[in-house]
């Protein structure tokens, strides 16, 4: 067990040990398998978390139930300051959540801390929300009437979250929801345990100091019959779920058959144009980091380089320097010079191998990359790809792994065809130096993505915008904008102050 080892103390600093619980409803205690969870740099087990049973998540789900009367009638500005405690112990956390996040996901440091102060700036955003959810008022056509648009918290939903954002998907969902009035029921990926346990334990931290229920906060670490039996559950009033596409859609119908709410965001094959006019500098920086970094496991990473013929050959060529000069640097996420760390399973390895021989076969070109690196881990070399048609099944299938797919095109007007032929819909992004192709591509014959970038990757999202994307990603937004309002149900409310009661539309009804 990695956790016996004194380089890994961070993990003691989080509360967690060699045999953990993975459920939480007020009290931690679970009745499932257990579970161990390995590190991708080495494959090495780390420690072991006990997940649920089916009965352990009937027990979250009751208890959060609970919870929630006496959650939904704190004034939401007193909700508000619990969720900025919670952004202030994830600040004292931060070092050693980052380290669990690069150790136990495989992201480098780096970024493992860039996605808990994902959270934080969303306990922010949700601290401000909480004095400042709005509720409309409309001039009725009846004197002495008025139309009132009253928000209230839905009530317990669940958070289905994916291995790749263990900690900011959740915080996402998480903050907002806490400050609208909801509960959660968290079931994470169950390749991610110790993340969501150690998540957790600083939420419990705050709301034990605050006397409130834990279950505010519910965690079922679990497999797929724990996320069946809450897809399903009544009582779940939102499943907020990301995840792939096949799967993402079984739930949206499953949650549809019951008239619950969802909240999808699925997979992406984001696209950068790079047009004639564009600053070569500035793509080269961002299309590294957008194509190979989190080695390719972002629902935001860019799978496909739509190159202007003029710049073609010169993007290709630099950009395959760009992989280069970042060659010696794939290694241990957790060492500071790793600007690349591995692919999260086993499986993940062999779908990048899979998708390599494709291509091949297909009669693409490996222009750069193409291997799996000989070395303890599940290490990856970052891949180019030129030569296959921009409609090929293959260029239009994600796979999660550092591999791009260059495609010429003859124009803009092109490569926005391209850019939109796809089944998904999440990111996108144009690099150009003209004015008139940036209100082309965000208008509507532009991009038909959630997210519309211009000179900067695909990836990389601040938490002030709504996150999400259309088509097979799912429809649905999560974390900035008006995304709250996913977390409430709105009740249109007309008052009569006349004395008389008057019709609408001017109906007379009798005499
Ligand atoms: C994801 O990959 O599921 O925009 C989320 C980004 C990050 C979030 C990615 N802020 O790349």
């Amino acid at each position: 067990y990695l956790i016996e080892d004194p380089k890994y103390s961070f993990l003691k600093d989080l509360g967690l040990d060699k045999k953990n619980v993975g459920v939480f409803n007020g009290k931690w205690e679970a009745n499932g398998p257990m579970i161990q969870t390995f590190s991708p740099a080495n494959g090495k087990v780390i420690a072991e978390v006990q997940a649920a049973s089916v009965a352990d998540y009937e027990s979250c789900a009751k208890a959060a139930q609970d919870a929630w009367h006496e959650w939904a009638e704190m004034p939401a500005p007193a909700r508000g300051e619990i969720v900025r405690q919670i952004g202030d112990a994830l600040r004292e956390k931060l070092q050693p959540l980052g380290q669990l996040v690069s150790l136990e996901m495989g992201k480098i440091l780096p970024e493992a801390i860039g996605e808990v102060v994902e959270y934080i700036h969303v306990c922010d955003l949700a601290l401000g929300l909480s004095r400042s959810l709005p509720g409309t008022i409309f001039p009725s056509e009846r004197p002495g009437h008025v139309l009132i648009e009253k928000w209230n918290p839905l009530g317990a939903i669940g958070i289905i979250t994916a291995f790749n954002f263990p900690v900011a998907v959740f915080g996402w969902n998480s903050a907002i929801a806490m400050v609208c009035g909801d509960v959660s029921v968290w079931k994470p990926s169950e390749t991610t345990p110790l993340i969501s346990v150690a998540v957790t334990k600083i939420v419990e931290s705050v709301l034990v100091k605050n006397n409130i229920p834990g279950a505010v906060a519910a965690l079922c670490v679990g497999g797929k019959d724990i996320g069946q039996t809450l897809v399903k559950d009544h009582r779940m009033k939102l499943v907020s779920f990301t995840g792939s596409t096949a799967v993402g859609q079984e739930v949206g119908v499953e949650v549809q058959r019951r008239f619950g709410r969802h909240l999808l965001e699925l997979g992406g094959n984001n696209a950068i144009i790079v047009n004639e006019d564009a600053n070569l500098q500035l793509l080269l920086n961002a299309a590294l980091f957008a194509c190979a970094g989190t080695a390719g496991q972002r629902c935001t990473t860019t799978r496909r380089l739509l190159i202007h013929k003029k710049v073609y050959s010169e993007v290709v060529s630099k950009l395959k320097k760009a992989y280069a000069s970042v060659l010696s640097r794939i290694g241990d996420p957790l060492e500071s010079e790793s600007l690349i760390g591995p692919l999260h399973t086993p499986a993940a390895l062999q779908a990048y191998k899979d998708t390599v021989a494709a291509a091949v076969k297909q009669g693409g070109t490996i222009e750069f990359g193409g291997k799996v690196i000989e070395r303890e881990g599940y290490f990856v070399e970052p891949t180019i790809i030129t030569g296959l048609p921009h409609d090929s099944p293959l260029v239009k299938t994600e796979c999660f792994a550092p591999i791009v797919y260059c495609i010429e095109i003859p124009d803009l007007e092109t490569g926005i065809q391209y850019n939109n032929e796809v089944e998904q819909g999440l990111s996108s992004s144009l690099f150009t130096e003209n004015m008139g192709n940036v209100f082309k591509w965000i208008g509507p014959h532009g991009s038909d993505c959630g997210i519309v970038n211009v000179n900067i990757p695909t990836n990389g999202a601040e938490v002030g915008g709504a996150f999400g994307g259309e088509k097979a990603t799912g429809g649905g937004r999560e974390c900035g904008s008006d995304s709250w309002k996913n977390y409430m149900r709105r009740s249109t409310v007309t008052i009569n102050y006349s004395g008389t009661i008057k019709l609408a539309q001017n109906i007379k009804f009798g005499d």
